[in-house]
């Protein structure tokens, strides 16, 4: 199993955890998005989109962290990371396609740089841009957990599939200067899973490409 992916894509990290929590191992194949080794013919031969990350695994080229992660709990069912009963699994669906639809691709690397090359924007723009769709998209996370099905993480009290995609969020959100702990639920989930090994070794300073 090998992963082709960036320590500091997000994308890639959920990938990551998902495999820690499964206790699967795997190779890292680091494709660097600051060189641009994402766009470049050997990478784009494994993933037209020209997106990380991408899974090798029983003979395949998976792409897309939703369609990962989904493919690794039905071939490795233990631990579950989606719940079994439909309306529950829906709504761990949905939040995870909140961040990996809706609130993560507007502040990727590619929007950010067709910002300033191609619409004349300077860093302080791309930066607002990026915080902006930060706040919108956690604001409505946040109150998306007060439904009554959050527990100690965002779906009852274990890990799952919308944690995975919440925590490189909220992590990336940090980085990028915003104050995670106006969103307490959310911070409140984020140092949980931060508490637990598999996110831990996910983390982009652990892994061999980091710098
Ligand atoms: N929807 C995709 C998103 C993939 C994606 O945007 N990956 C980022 C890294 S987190 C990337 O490859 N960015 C390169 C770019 O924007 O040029 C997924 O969930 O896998």
């Amino acid at each position: 199993m090998k992963l082709h992916g960036y320590f500091r894509s997000s994308a890639s990290f959920r990938v990551r955890i998902a495999l820690n929590l499964k206790l699967l191992s795997y190779e890292t194949v680091p494709v660097d998005i600051a060189l641009r080794a994402h766009r470049q013919p050997a990478y784009l031969a494994l993933n037209p989109q020209g997106l990380l990350p991408t899974l090798a695994i029983d003979g395949a080229l998976l792409t897309q962290s939703l369609a990962i992660i989904e493919y690794l709990d039905a071939t490795y069912p233990e631990p579950p990371l989606f719940p079994a009963d439909p309306l529950a699994r829906a709504r761990v669906t949905s939040l995870a396609a909140s961040i990996a639809a809706d609130i993560h691709p507007l502040g990727a690397a590619r929007v950010a740089r067709y910002l300033s090359e191609h619409l004349g924007q300077d860093a302080d723009a791309v930066l607002a841009w990026q915080r902006h769709w930060a706040v919108e998209g956690l604001r409505g996370f946040e109150q998306r957990l007060q439904d009554g099905f959050t527990g100690r993480f965002s779906h009852g009290d274990t890990p799952g599939a919308a944690d995975l995609f919440l925590v490189p969020q909220a992590l990336t959100a940090r980085r990028a200067g915003l104050d995670i702990d106006a969103y307490p639920t959310i911070a409140r989930i984020v140092e949980t899973c931060l508490e637990v090994p598999a996110f831990q070794r996910a983390l982009p300073e652990n892994q061999p490409d980091s710098k």
